[in-house]
């Protein structure tokens, strides 16, 4: 019998693609090229799977100019890149690649909020360039973490993970924002209360944005909502781009009505909204949160698993919409 075939979209471990190939026919992207949609569609063209990673659109478009394709299976926890309700109509499963990154995420949020407040690579900046000269009670003075009040928005798994490092490790005041609000035992072991929008972001010293991408959580901080944050205040997003309104967030840094930010994501990546280069009170890094290699490898393990659970097995590991199993 021959063997299902699939696309793996971009560059990944050596050891996952040879993991692949015992079970499928493989093409792969082992050079790491950006494709565009057509050039998409006409790979994904005549493939039973995909392995996806984040960043490449599967839609009604894709979904329709690939009839054989029977699952995407993302080396990431977020998802958004799929429209998982056409993907269920054509009965393709979708997965992602939660909780292995859980842990790695959290620990990235944690370190962007401590340079963000502390104002590390913008003192690093200074001194490369050659500009210390002087000890001065000011320089480069920050924010405290001890002590202050963290506001998360959006309570997930990674969102509590942040909450933990706060409340245990820092002695935080944590509160938070979330769709629904988590049960008891899970509010006493993250130490966090829960608050309304408002409230967080008028009351906060730091908050972080943890929240999935919809179309409902678009622009969830906007100019309206850097206006209701302290002047001191400091805002970390590793969620995604599209969550804050970049151009809102780059003026009210600019005119320092927000101390600083942290940002891991950005709309309309990997292209940064000009205005916030020139900003110097915002850390920038390159959508990296889950980067540590044993962490991308668990994240492509768990995706290898559901394109081999599902097409060899008829089992997937983590599936996003169950209802087309057994449908297809
Ligand atoms: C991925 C992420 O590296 O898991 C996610 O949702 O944002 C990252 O861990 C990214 O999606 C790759 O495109």
């Amino acid at each position: 019998m021959s063997k299902p075939k699939i696309l793996v979209a971009r560059s990944v471990f050596p050891e996952t693609i040879a993991r692949l190939e015992a079970h499928f026919e493989v093409e792969s992207n082992q050079d790491d090229q950006t494709w565009s949609k057509p050039q998409l569609i006409q790979k994904l063209h005549g493939k039973q799977g995909a392995f996806t990673t984040g960043s490449e659109r599967i839609d009604a478009e894709v979904l329709a100019a690939c009839p054989e394709l029977k699952i995407c299976a993302n080396m990431a926890v977020g998802y958004n890149n799929f429209d998982v309700d056409e993907m269920t109509a054509r009965g393709v499963l979708a997965t992602n690649a939660p909780d292995v990154l859980t842990e790695t995420t959290a620990d990235f949020g944690f370190a962007l909020l401590m340079a963000t407040a502390r104002r590390i690579t913008e003192s690093e900046h200074f001194l490369r360039a050659g500009k210390w000269q002087k000890w001065s009670y000011d320089m480069f003075a920050g924010s405290d973490i001890h002590g202050a009040t963290l506001g998360i928005i959006g309570m997930g798994r990674i969102g509590q993970g942040i909450a933990r490092r706060g409340a245990h490790g820092f002695g935080m005041k944590v509160i938070y924002h979330n769709r629904s609000r988590l049960d008891a035992q899970l509010e006493a072991e993250c130490k966090a209360s829960y608050v309304g929008k408002e409230e967080l972001l008028k009351t906060a010293d730091h908050v972080v944005l943890v929240v999935p991408y919809s179309p409902a959580s678009h622009h969830t901080i906007g100019a309206a909502e850097l206006a209701l944050m302290k002047p001191t205040a400091t805002l970390v997003n590793i969620a995604r781009g599209g969550i804050v309104d970049d151009a809102a967030l780059a003026a009210a840094l600019r005119e320092k009505r927000l101390s600083a930010a942290g940002l891991d994501v950005f709309e309309g990546e990997p292209k940064v909204h000009p205005a916030l280069l020139e900003v110097p009170n915002v850390v920038l890094t390159p959508h990296i949160a889950s980067a540590t290699i044993p962490t991308r490898r668990a994240m492509a393990e768990l995706a290898a698993d559901n394109l081999v659970g599902f097409l060899v097995h008829g089992k997937p590991v983590t599936p996003l919409n169950p209802a087309v199993l057994g449908g297809k």
